[in-house]
């Protein structure tokens, strides 16, 4: 099924300047790009983005990171991309996942993973709307 996924690249990722590295990974896909943009997310936004975790005891720590400077927001689409994307950006916790995988290859922590991918069909409706309407 041909799905679009909603993916930001975190200040971390930008910082390091690895936008470009990151694209390409994609692009390897055959996936296609379908919106861009470098921006920076107001309180507001990081906390409705990350609403299920509002009770959690890192819930401001990740609100303060991803207000912490620009990111580079992506709405990418093709054949299965919510799950092949999940797939390569790899587990949450860096320093667990897979190597080949975007957070096993350029992170190292857990709370600077680089990237962040929506996790099902409903969530990337939801991010997209959110971060592009
Ligand atoms: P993911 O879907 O892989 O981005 O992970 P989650 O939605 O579970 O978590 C969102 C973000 O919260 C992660 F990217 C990192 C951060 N986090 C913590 O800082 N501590 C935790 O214990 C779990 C997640």
């Amino acid at each position: 099924m041909i799905e679009q996924t909603f993916v930001a690249i975190k200040p971390d990722g930008v910082k390091r300047k690895l936008i470009g590295k990151i694209i390409s990974r994609f692009e390897d896909l055959d996936f296609t790009l379908k919106h861009a943009k470098l921006m920076n997310v107001s309180r507001e936004l990081a906390k409705e983005h990350y609403v299920e975790h509002k009770d959690k005891a890192f819930f401001s720590d990740l609100v303060a990171f991803i207000t912490s400077g620009e990111i580079f927001a992506m709405v990418w689409e093709g054949e299965n991309a919510i799950e092949i994307t999940r797939k390569i950006i790899g587990s949450t916790n860096c320093i667990k996942a897979d190597a080949g995988t975007i957070r096993g290859d350029f992170g190292n922590e857990l709370q600077k993973n680089i990237i962040h991918a929506s996790d099902s069909l409903e969530s990337a409706k939801r991010e997209i709307k959110l971060f592009f309407e």
